[in-house]
């Protein structure tokens, strides 16, 4: 219990430009809860529509009002105006059969952004623009195969990192436990093409509880790796341990997963110095360098030291985790690559025998 009453009365007092596009927010965990936060909570609002996907959640609001608490600062917070829609369901199909999203924000976890955004496809065109926060690669390719598969309906794509640590404590409220910042990249060169997409990005970036910004395309897909190295560290690390992030740090004084994680740290890093679409981005080698990586690991493990992973939330949660997406994906580039990655295998076999131990869903 937070503590917190999540569902009140409607509020009629509402000020967020009606004028605005509204914004869509797809994936209502933690780091969509915490987007959803920020975006209502800026002097001047959007209008934000959260898409629920599990009519109980739906029901739950009261008089059609939902909140949201995110806890910093010493304080719970949940101010902020929403609209929900259920999604996956035939009567929302019906009822919105041809309301367009024009912006959306996409948190699902990896492995689920294919299903969820097929089933609002029909409402999504080339002139919409979809920003993807989550953890893990490689997720891009499948929703062009089987999402959008012809490249003139695909919409405006915005890929964002988040390095915030956010924990769940109830289905409408999430506790920031290491306050990180959100880096935005877009794909698209000519951004003249893309006047619609600013609208959408300007909004993030101006929310100050997000600390969002922009980061040329080249740079995001080297930060992009290096959070992919993050992930595939402190996330099979702290779930096989059971243990907060922190504990990465202390264990390496500890020496008590000391080879496990160096042995981790390298083996990442000598598959991204390998990666051929980077070759040509200088400064690659050092940007990869096993020291680099480890000090951007132990850096991230520190800012979040009270935080429980997502993969260490997701197993104790009784969810499937993101193991396929993360060190599964880097095992995927080795082989092709024909790089041995016998440490990252060793994760992805650990959190899969875990899962299967729990009776949880395995990929
Ligand atoms: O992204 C994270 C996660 O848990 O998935 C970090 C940054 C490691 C915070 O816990």
């Amino acid at each position: 219990n937070t503590g917190i009453d999540l569902l009140h009365q409607p509020d009629q007092n509402s000020n967020h430009s009606e004028m605005s596009p509204t914004i869509h927010i797809l994936g209502v965990g933690n780091i969509g809860k915490l987007c959803a936060h920020s975006l209502a909570t800026k002097p001047q609002p959007p209008p934000l529509t959260l898409l629920l996907h599990r009519p109980q959640l739906f029901h739950m609001r009261k008089h059609k009002e939902t909140k949201i608490g995110i806890y910093y600062e010493g304080a719970w917070h949940e101010e902020g105006h929403y609209d929900t829609e259920l999604i996956f369901s035939r009567v929302t199909g019906h009822q919105n059969p041809s309301k367009t999203i024009s912006n959306l924000i996409v948190t699902t976890k990896a492995h689920k952004i294919v299903e969820a955004l097929s089933s609002i496809k029909f409402r999504l065109t080339a002139t919409s623009t979809v920003l993807f926060i989550h953890n893990g690669m490689g997720v891009i390719e499948d929703v062009n195969k089987f999402v959008f598969p012809d490249a003139q309906d695909r919409p405006h794509y915005l890929f964002g990192i988040a390095s915030h640590g956010v924990y769940r404590s109830s289905p409408f409220a999430a506790v920031l436990a290491g306050h990180g910042n959100v880096t935005i990249g877009n794909p698209e060169i000519d951004k003249e093409k893309s006047p619609a997409s600013s609208y959408l990005l300007q909004q993030v970036v101006d929310s100050e509880l997000l600390q969002a910004s922009e980061v040329p395309w080249d740079e995001f897909r080297l930060l992009q790796l290096q959070k992919l190295a993050v992930n595939a560290v402190i996330n099979p690390l702290t779930a096989l341990h059971d243990c907060i992030n922190g504990k990465i740090v202390q264990s390496l004084i500890l020496a008590d997963m000391g080879n496990i994680f160096d042995d981790l740290v390298s083996e990442i890093s000598r598959v991204f110095c390998s990666l051929p679409e980077l070759e040509a981005i200088s400064g690659l080698k050092e940007r990869f360098s096993t020291e680099t990586l480890r000090n951007i690991v132990l850096d991230v493990a520190s800012v979040t030291a009270s935080n429980r992973s997502s993969m260490l939330q997701d197993i104790s949660n009784g969810r499937k985790t993101e193991i396929q997406s993360i060190n599964g994906y880097i095992v995927k580039r080795a082989n092709k690559l024909g790089i041995p990655c016998p440490m990252n295998e060793k994760m992805v076999a650990d959190i899969r025998q875990k899962s299967r131990d729990r009776n949880l869903q395995i990929n």
